[in-house]
């Protein structure tokens, strides 16, 4: 047996022992768990429904179409564009019969536009499928306004993980939306405030029965002659993007044999319910709701401390637009980079006071027999004002 036949036996074993002790049992709770109670359910690693975590939440009774045409229909906002609901998805080429991965076309619209769509949406089958799908921190830009309606974070989910979200991410679609699937380097908490969304779940452990492989990357554009359709457009100096083409709920098993090992978990997320669902588990989501599905999540990032996730080969998420921090490989050698905002209130806060120190040196120095003050204050200063560009990089 080759050393290859022998690592894939093991993994094998390894995910049908997965699934012979936990089987496709997704936990349920009746009320969200303590800060303790949610540590041990991420230290399992395992999906847990938790029904009626938000039903308080003023957005439960606020969030009807009107109030959104009221607080910010004049507001713009980015929506996802295809012509299938598949925003993120491999396709073919029908001109050459090659398969990308292909992103949405991004339409920048008014709130009110965007509800218009929607609400005709069922009147014109050949319509394109829009989807409110920004992801990270669309609630904390585009939908402000919205923000005192939730919580700016789950409290149980930042007090057991001891950091605030990454990311807050605001969804509104219908049924015509399906996410295909694909995992995140994220704790998600995911709470449904309209309608319904079904997930379809696949532990880390069966990754090797889902056929990731690597695509060239593509985007919808616009047909310049028939500007109500849209065209593939290949990327072509862009790196290829990992992504799963199966799909769980209908897998073509001559394609994609390895899948009839895997033993997919479902959940429906209920308006009111929160799922909570582990870093790193594949997801695919369906949503079903008569007048469109809204949902809330909140990103928490891992903690790359945990041996099992930076040996992980692809730890970073395989959905290109879904990344504040993430890790990047530099010459070989795994490199922490911090998102812009961060890095940016980083640079102020140490530049402003290396300025600051520096003023108060030009001033110490008219002073007589301060010569040592000035020279502190001097090399604070400068040092901090290097720091702060240093950060910059960081
Ligand atoms: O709701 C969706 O359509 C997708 C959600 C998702 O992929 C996520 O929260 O990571």
């Amino acid at each position: 047996m080759s050393v290859l036949e022998q690592v894939w036996e093991h993994l094998d074993h390894f995910a049908q022992q997965n699934q012979e002790i936990n089987g496709t049992f997704v936990a349920m709770l009746d009320a969200p768990p303590t800060a303790l109670e949610f540590l041990r359910m991420v230290h399992q690693g395992r999906p847990v429904l938790i029904k009626n975590a938000v039903k308080d939440w003023p957005a439960m009774q606020k969030w009807t179409n009107a109030y959104f045409r009221r607080v910010m229909g004049k507001e713009t906002i980015t929506v996802a564009c295809t012509p299938d609901g598949r925003a993120d998805a491999v396709k073919v080429d029908d001109k050459t019969g090659k398969r990308y991965f292909c992103t949405p076309f991004e339409r920048q619209m008014t709130f009110d536009a965007f509800l218009d769509i929607l609400e005709d949406s069922g009147t014109d089958p050949q319509s394109l499928v829009h989807y409110v799908s920004l992801q990270n921190g669309s609630m904390t830009s585009e939908f402000y306004s919205l923000m005192p309606d939730i919580v700016r974070e789950v409290d149980w989910c930042s007090e057991a993980l001891g950091s605030s979200p990454d990311a807050v991410n605001f969804w509104f679609g219908d049924e015509r939306s399906v996410t295909t699937m694909h995992k995140d380097p994220y704790e998600n908490c995911y709470a449904v405030l309209r309608g319904q969304k079904t997930f379809v779940l696949i532990p880390p452990t069966e990754a090797m029965y889902l056929h990731e492989q690597a695509f060239p990357p593509a985007t919808y554009e616009q047909d310049p002659v028939h500007n109500h359709t849209l065209r593939l457009k290949p990327l072509e100096d862009s790196e290829p993007v990992p992504w799963i083409e199966l799909d769980p709920t209908n897998p073509d098993l001559s394609r994609f044999p390895q899948f009839s090992k895997a033993k997919p978990l479902t959940v429906t997320v209920q308006q009111g319910d929160m799922l909570y669902l582990p870093a790193m588990w594949f997801h695919q989501v369906h949503q079903q709701g008569e007048d469109g599905v809204i949902a809330v999540n909140y990103w928490y990032d891992i903690d790359y401390q945990n041996p099992l996730y930076t040996t992980f080969p692809n730890t970073t998420s395989s959905d290109p637009r879904t990344k504040t921090a993430t890790l990047t490989t530099v010459d070989g050698q795994d490199e922490y980079q911090d998102c812009l905002p961060c890095r940016l209130v980083g640079a102020t806060a140490l530049t402003g006071l290396g300025a600051y120190a520096w003023l108060e040196a030009r001033k110490v120095r008219r002073l007589p027999g301060r010569t040592g003050t000035v020279a502190a204050l001097g090399l604070t200063g400068a040092v901090a004002f290097g720091a702060g560009i240093y950060r910059l990089t960081m």
